[in-house]
């Protein structure tokens, strides 16, 4: 969770700090060492490096959870994935590259009448926002209480909702004004949230997909995520697109998009190198945040932190 992304990250920057000097002093066998050592974190989770299509569906992330590209960052070729049972795969294409505050950990995007709603996280800087694309200026925003960490978002009709990452209560705000119109319980971790038009549509970091009722805000159903038969966890951000669910994958720069009848994706979504050529000044987390512009048929990404925010088109390989 961001709470030890952020641990994990300082612990990392030591570390690093660590295993250059000793490993001038006492050579390969301690860098050895000290890798192995920082691929199991204090989170518990098991991190190494290696095709995101072999072990997607596995409880590993595939990239450190926090990087600063540089200019000379050298492109890493992405290889290419064998699939059955009909996964389409893509790679992308850079459209357009919009200002984002870099200030803002996002946790949930959406795109509505030409502007976008954000929400943010970690806990005393979580924030609902109304951001112009074109500067990425925040025209307008509301902050949480300080004791909860902002989740994701979805407008649904003239409502906002918005969950929390651990406190399981989530928020309903009048669209235009930021009102808080009433708040809601429901019984797992926040993550991500987005509606198909008929239900609320949220992830808790495992891999199930959860619906509530958007009048009631009661849970009214649940799926269980597969690749191959394999549980998908990590489902992180969320979008309605085209009759699917489009879900970035925590830690990872990968989209998957999710059949809503039977859990299955459909699709993988490789968004390696987003931030390449980027100048970077400042600590950047996890790709996170997907919106939809339905009338213009533009699809935007961006990340925690990130100081851009990209429009892309979907490339199949
Ligand atoms: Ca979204």
């Amino acid at each position: 969770m961001p709470r030890q992304i952020l641990h994990f990250s300082v612990q990392r920057q030591h570390l690093l700090s660590q295993q250059h000097l000793l490993t001038n002093i006492f050579g390969g066998f301690i860098k050895l060492c000290l890798a192995k050592f920082y691929i199991f974190p204090s989170n518990g989770n098991i991190y190494y490096h290696s095709n995101i299509y072999t072990n997607i569906y596995t409880n590993a992330p595939t990239s450190t959870p926090t990087h600063i590209p540089t200019a000379t960052q050298t492109p890493t070729p992405t290889q290419t994935p064998v699939f059955t049972n009909n996964i389409s795969v893509y790679t992308y294409t850079i459209i357009a590259t919009y200002p984002h505050d870099h200030d803002a950990f996002t946790q949930g995007l959406v795109f509505e009448d030409g502007i976008f709603y954000e929400g943010t996280g970690l806990y005393e800087q979580s924030s609902l926002r109304k951001v112009a694309i074109e500067t990425g200026q925040v025209q307008q925003i509301y902050e949480l209480p300080k004791q909860f960490f902002g989740e994701g978002l979805t407008i649904y009709e003239d409502k906002i909702i918005q969950l929390t990452w651990k406190s399981q209560i989530g928020f309903v705000y009048n669209k235009d004004t930021f009102a808080l119109l009433r708040q809601f319980r429901y019984p797992t971790e926040g993550w991500g949230l987005t509606h198909d038009g008929h239900r609320l549509v949220m992830s808790d970091g495992t891999a199930t997909i959860y619906f509530l009722s958007p009048d009631t805000l009661e849970l009214i159903g649940q799926i269980n995520v597969h690749i191959n038969g394999k549980p998908v966890t990590r489902l992180n951000e969320l979008e309605y697109i085209k009759g699917e669910v489009y879900a970035n994958i925590w830690q990872t720069e990968q989209i998957v998009s999710i059949n809503l009848e039977n859990g299955n994706v459909t699709g993988l979504i490789n968004l390696t190198g987003l931030l390449r050529g980027v100048e970077i000044n400042h600590p950047v987390d996890v790709l996170n945040g997907i919106a939809y512009d339905e009338e213009h048929d533009r699809l935007f990404v961006t990340g925690k932190w990130w100081p851009v925010l990209f429009e892309i088109e979907l490339v199949p390989r």
